[in-house]
C-alpha cells in the first residue's frame, strides 16, 4: 500500500439505529424505522432494530474492540428519540448520558469521535406531523442539533448534520424502500429541500456558538455512466446524476438549483417548497464533505412507469438502473469498480472548485462468510478503493481520511441481518463479537500508515 500523508485519518464507521438495539432502554421515543419494522414486508425476514449489536448496553466492549483496531478516527450517529423522544420538547438525559460515555471512552483510547446527528431514524412523532415532508421538520432539527452540541460539545469538534440526504428522502418517500415507505413525487423532493434547508439552518446556528467546531455532511455519491453513447442513454444518466447527486450539490457547493431540475420533474413538482432565501441558508460554507462510495450507477433509458406525472414518484423518471457491466459483483450484487471512486472525488472538485476537504466516510463490502471468517475478498475491496482514493489525491483532490463501512455487522436496514458488512462478525444469537482476517488487515496498515506519520512528525 502506497503511503497516505501525514495526518490522513483511519477510521470505521457505524449508525444508531443499525447496531444500538435497546429501542424501549432510557426513554428512548420510537423512531420511522420501528415503524416500518413492523410493517409486514417491509423488512427482509421481518427483522427490525429491536436487538440488532445490543450495542447500547455493550459500548465500553465495542469501544475496546475499537482500540484493538487502532483507529484515531470512529464515525458514529447519535439517534433523535434517544435525546428528544417525540423529536422536540422534553429532553431525555439518559439518552444523553449514553453519547457522552461513549465520547468519554473514545477519547480515553485517544480515537476522535466523528458524529453524525441524523442517521435515518426520525422520531415517528415528527412522521405523524408530516415528516421531512415539512419545513417544520427542519426547525426541530435545529433545536435536536443544538441540545446535542450543548450536551456534548466539550468532547466533539466533528458535526456532520446528514447521512446521505438522498437516501432519507428518494428512498424513503419517493421509492418507498425505506422508512417512512411512502411512494410520493412532490412529498419526495420536498423532503430533499428540507433536509438541505435543516442542514444549512443547524450549521449556521450550531457554528454560531461554536466557532470553533468543524461542520459537514455526507452525501452518497457515484458516477452515473450511461450504458451506451446514444443520446436517449445519456440524456437518461444525466436525469439519475440529478436526482442522486446534483439536486444536493449545486445547492450545497454552487448556490444554485440545476438547472435541468424543472424539465425533470415537469408535473411531479412545482418546487414551491422553496422560499426566497434557502439557497442563501443551503450554501453555508463547510469544514469538509463527506463521500460515502459503494459502485457505479449504470443507467439506459427507459419508458416513465406511470404516463401520468401527477401520480409518478420522484424515481420515476425515465431511467433503468439494472443492466450492470459485466463485472464481479459482491454479495449485495454491486459491481467492483474502484475506479469510480476516483471519479466521484475528482468529478466533484471539478464541478465546485470551492469544495471544502474530503473524507471517504463509508466504503465497503459484503462477501459470504468462510469458516475462519477469513474474508480476504473485502481485504481486496478496501485495498484497491484506498488505491483509487490515493489517485484522486494525486489529481488535486483535498482528501483527509478514510472510513471502513463498518465497524460490525449490523442491521443493513430493508435488507435485514443477512447482508454483513462488518470487519467484525456478530453472532446475532449470543452476540459475541469475532474480528475476522480484514480486522487484523486493517488494524496492520492502521498501524503502518501511522507509525509512519508518527516518526514523520517527530
Ligand atoms: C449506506 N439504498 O447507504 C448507509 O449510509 C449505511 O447505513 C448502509 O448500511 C450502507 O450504505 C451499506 O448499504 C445506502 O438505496 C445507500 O438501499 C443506499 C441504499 C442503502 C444504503
Amino acid at each position: 500500500m502506497t503511503d497516505f500523508p501525514e495526518g490522513f485519518r483511519w477510521g470505521v464507521a457505524t449508525s444508531s439505529y443499525q447496531i444500538e438495539g435497546a429501542v424501549d432502554a432510557d426513554g428512548r421515543g420510537p423512531s420511522i424505522w420501528d415503524a416500518f419494522g413492523a410493517v409486514p414486508g417491509a423488512v427482509a425476514g421481518g427483522d427490525t432494530g429491536a436487538v440488532a449489536c445490543d450495542h447500547y448496553h455493550r459500548m465500553p466492549e465495542d469501544v475496546a474492540l475499537l482500540g484493538e483496531l487502532g483507529v484515531d478516527a470512529y464515525r458514529f450517529s447519535v439517534a433523535w428519540p434517544r435525546v428528544l423522544p417525540t423529536g422536540e420538547g422534553r429532553v431525555e438525559q439518559r439518552g444523553l448520558d449514553f453519547y457522552r460515555r461513549l465520547c468519554e471512552e473514545l477519547l480515553g483510547r485517544g480515537i476522535e469521535p466523528f458524529l453524525t446527528l441524523y442517521h435515518w431514524d426520525l422520531p415517528q412523532a415528527l412522521e405523524e406531523r408530516g415528516g421531512w415532508r415539512v419545513r417544520d421538520t427542519a426547525l426541530r432539527f435545529v433545536d435536536y442539533a443544538l441540545v446535542v452540541q450543548e450536551a456534548l460539545g466539550d468532547l466533539v469538534s466533528k458535526w456532520t448534520t446528514f447521512n446521505e440526504p438522498y437516501v432519507s428522502s428518494i428512498v424513503g418517500y419517493g421509492e418507498g424502500r425505506h422508512a417512512p415507505g411512502a411512494r410520493e413525487g412532490h412529498g419526495s423532493l420536498a423532503a430533499a429541500h428540507h433536509l438541505l434547508v435543516a442542514h444549512g439552518l443547524a450549521v449556521r446556528e450550531m457554528r454560531s456558538r461554536r466557532p470553533d467546531h468543524q461542520f459537514g455532511i455526507v452525501l452518497n455519491q457515484s458516477p452515473s455512466v450511461p450504458v451506451t453513447s446514444s443520446p436517449a442513454d445519456v440524456a437518461a444518466a444525466r436525469r439519475h446524476d440529478l436526482l442522486l447527486r446534483r439536486q444536493f450539490t449545486d445547492p450545497l457547493f454552487a448556490t444554485r438549483y440545476p438547472e435541468d431540475y424543472a424539465e425533470t420533474f415537469a408535473g411531479v413538482t412545482d418546487a414551491s417548497f422553496r422560499l426566497e432565501g434557502d439557497l442563501g441558508v443551503i450554501s453555508q460554507p463547510l469544514d469538509y464533505v463527506g463521500i460515502n462510495y459503494y459502485y457505479r450507477q449504470h443507467v439506459a433509458d427507459a419508458p416513465h412507469r406511470d404516463p401520468d406525472p401527477a401520480t409518478r414518484t420522484s424515481i420515476d423518471i425515465g431511467i433503468d438502473t439494472s443492466r450492470l457491466p459485466d463485472v464481479p459483483r459482491t454479495a449485495m450484487g454491486w459491481p467492483v469498480e474502484p475506479e469510480g471512486l476516483t471519479e466521484t472525488l475528482v468529478g466533484l472538485k471539478e464541478r465546485y472548485p470551492d469544495l471544502p476537504p474530503v473524507y471517504v466516510t463509508e466504503n465497503g463490502c459484503v462477501y459470504p462468510d468462510r469458516p475462519g471468517f477469513d474474508d480476504h475478498e473485502r481485504v481486496e475491496f478496501v485495498s484497491r478503493h484506498l488505491a483509487a482514493a490515493r489517485d484522486a489525491m494525486e489529481a488535486g483532490v483535498d482528501l483527509r481520511g478514510y472510513f471502513v463501512w463498518s465497524f460490525l455487522d449490523n442491521f443493513e436496514w430493508a435488507h435485514g441481518y443477512k447482508p454483513r458488512f462488518g470487519l467484525v462478525h456478530v453472532d446475532y444469537e449470543t452476540l459475541v463479537r469475532t474480528p475476522r482476517a480484514s480486522f487484523h488487515w486493517y488494524r496492520d496498515l492502521v498501524a503502518g500508515q501511522r507509525t509512519r506519520s508518527g516518526r514523520v512528525a517527530r
